[in-house]
């Protein structure tokens, strides 16, 4: 597969037209960008401190040490650190603010919000060891939300939701000294141990890297979507469109970008309200359309059947279509780009979060207390652009896709099992008897350097081809929705004999979305209930699961990447992490770790090897388990 294909017909149309208005986009300034910096790729360019910056020579000719004697070692392995530190500390802060959140409707302080996942609350109340009798559920509210703040000053012990973890994983964690005790500590100790003259040794940095990941997966991101769902509610399947063909020629149009759904979600209210409607009329729009971008979009598709706009390369493509007249950001994947091609155009970004300010863009500070009068604010504000826009500029393409999302550990056990005997052990058979051959979740971004989401597209069908069951979530489950993977009929058209009769007899699809970057944690809740069910193995990494984000780019994927594999799971990047200049290294965190952790890395570039290489491990682990032969005998060989 050729690098940088761009296979979305929309994409195609709307970069055509930025062309001739001689637009940039991140296609052009990554191209602007090449030959990119060797040392930055391997990892291998140390900026630490400032008798740097230093590099090493791979080539064995130039310098073997940095001025303070870091070797490509060392240096390659702080860089990975530290990168995954700030991964962990985005979706970490992005679970603060939600615990704030809660405290504050607990004390009665917002606007727009409310309980909308009782069960929940109490079930996860429970666990945080709050007593619930008799207790009001906004009181509830109020005691989990500082219960869970508690998780990112704690000093000492371990996180409260590693505990979901089977016995073996935490054993192992235990063992390592990776078992994470506060999440705010270990991205502190984190940043320490890489500071020049700190940490040196690329095995004990492969650890904080670990204990740092695993406080994003068993800490942060997982107290991130179980509060989502206590405050906005549970996700359900549920069906809706995507691609910039959902963008309306005669509505106004709103974009919603970024990550938290604490705005997003009163705003998707807010455009329902009869004068905000009004006033769109009298404007001469025939309504207000809310679409979303990136894991905002997600967020808010799982619940309440948002349009998705497009996946993280698409948000300067929407603006380019003429017809935004409004995008309103708030936190992480926000390009720079945007406000420049905004700039092109009649559309306003507003940007709602002190923590990301974006120069020459206004800023409407965003406050739980008044967030309804925020939202309607923001969409006054966009209806009145309505008239500003050139009409002979614009540009929709048609394309958009229908799919069906809001597949969480919860409710995908009702689905297995039928609704009156809901249960993983329809799964669990089904992969035992051969049918299923495992499970594989393909997340993470879409990248400029695979062009714009082919990769994710590709593995996907040759994993379901051979009867992979796929979960997705993130920008790769929006780019695959938008080539129609995620609809009920791809079982019929796509996937392989076994998965086909499995998802024909279930109703699902064979491609399932589960939300946002921080619900891949609902991944690995899954994996524990089919752990718990019992006959495929009795620890994470004995499980015939794998992982991939052949396109990933932010540091938040490195932070994913490294806690799926901590806790057991192969996990392939279709780019390198910036690692490879350090030969130990990189075979340490592609080969030996296996024997600690189960779980390990692989970097294959190319989508069809990627898939095959997951499905081997998937082997490998089956024949561990003497599970039965695969029904489909023309899938991919059990070769391992
Ligand atoms: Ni994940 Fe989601 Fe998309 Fe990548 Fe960005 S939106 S949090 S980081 S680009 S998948």
């Amino acid at each position: 597969m050729s690098r940088k294909k761009l296979q979305d017909k929309a994409n195609i149309k709307v970069l055509a037209a930025a062309k001739k208005a001689g637009i940039d986009t991140v296609w052009d300034r990554f191209e602007a960008q090449q030959p990119q910096c060797g040392f930055g790729m391997l990892g291998i360019c140390c900026r630490m401190c400032n008798m740097g910056p230093c590099r090493i020579d791979p080539f064995g000719e130039g310098p073997s040490k940095g001025a303070c004697g870091a070797t490509a070692d060392t240096i390659a392995a702080r860089d990975m650190a530290r990168a995954t530190a700030a991964g962990s500390a985005s979706h970490s802060d992005h679970a603060r603010d939600l615990a704030l959140t809660l405290i504050a409707l607990g004390k009665g302080q917002t606007q727009g919000y409310s309980i909308r996942d009782p069960i929940k609350l109490k079930i996860i109340a429970g666990e945080f060891g709050i007593d619930i009798k008799d207790k009001k559920e906004i009181d509830i509210a109020r005691q989990l939300g500082e219960k869970v703040l508690e998780e990112f000053g704690k000093q000492e012990g371990e996180l409260i939701l590693t505990k979901r973890a089977p016995k073996k994983q935490q054993d192992i964690w235990r063992s390592m000294n990776i078992t994470p005790r506060g999440i705010d500590r270990e991205v502190v100790e984190t940043l320490s141990r890489t500071h020049e003259g700190m940490d040196q040794d690329y095995k004990n940095l492969v650890q904080t890297t670990m204990r740092v990941a695993l406080a994003d997966g068993w800490g942060g991101s997982m107290i991130a979507t179980e509060l989502s769902d206590i405050l906005f509610g549970s996700p359900q399947p549920i069906r809706a469109r995507a691609n910039l063909g959902v963008l309306k020629e005669d509505e106004v149009n709103i974009i919603i970008h970024g990550h938290e759904p604490t705005l997003s979600d009163v705003i998707v209210t807010a455009a329902q309200d009869k004068e905000l409607l009004e006033l769109a009329k009298s404007e001469g729009a025939k309504g207000i359309n809310v679409a979303g971008i990136c894991c905002t979009a997600n967020e808010i598709l799982v619940r309440r059947g948002l349009p998705v706009a497009g996946n993280f390369l698409q948000q300067e493509l929407a603006i380019l279509t003429g017809a935004i007249e409004l995008m309103v950001v708030d936190i992480q994947c926000i390009m720079p780009g945007v406000a420049q091609a905004a700039k092109h155009f009649h559309t306003k970004v507003i940007s709602t979060s002190p923590k990301a300010a974006i120069p020459g863009v206004e800023g409407i500070a965003f406050h739980e207390d008044k967030a309804l009068d925020t939202a309607k604010e923001i969409i006054k504000l966009a209806v009145e652009n309505y008239k500003r826009r050139d009409r002979s500029r614009v540009n929709i393409p048609k394309e958009s896709m229908e799919l069906v999302a809001g597949f969480t550990a919860e409710n995908i056990f009702y689905h297995l099992g039928g609704r009156f005997r809901g249960s993983y052990k329809p799964l669990n058979e089904n992969i035992i008897n051969g049918r299923i051959r495992g499970v594989a979740g393909v997340v993470g971004c879409d990248n400029p350097k695979m062009g714009s989401g082919a990769y994710h597209v590709a593995l996907v069908k040759e994993l379901i081809k051979n009867d992979c069951l796929v979960v997705q979530t993130g920008c790769a489950a929006i780019e695959c929705g938008k080539e129609g993977l995620l609809r009920p009929e791809t079982a019929y058209e796509m996937a392989g004999d076994g998965l086909k009769e499995v998802c024909k007899a279930v109703g699902i699809p064979p491609v399932l979305h589960a939300g946002s970057c921080v619900d891949n944690t609902r991944i690995l809740i899954a994996c524990c209930e089919m752990v718990k069910e019992g006959g495929i193995g009795t620890s994470l990494d004995e499980l015939p699961i794998a992982g991939a984000a052949l396109e990933w780019m932010a540091e938040k994927a490195m932070a994913i990447g490294w806690y799926f594999v901590a806790s057991g799971a192969l996990v392939v990047f279709g780019t390198p992490m910036r690692v490879t200049g350090s030969q130990a290294l990189t075979d340490y965190i592609t080969k030996d770790l296996e024997q600690t952790v189960g779980g390990k890395w692989a970097f294959i570039e190319n989508p069809i090897d990627a898939a095959h290489a997951m499905l081997a491990h998937i082997d490998k682990k089956r024949k561990a388990l003497k599970l039965q032969p695969m029904l489909n005998k023309q899938a991919f060989p059990v070769g391992v």
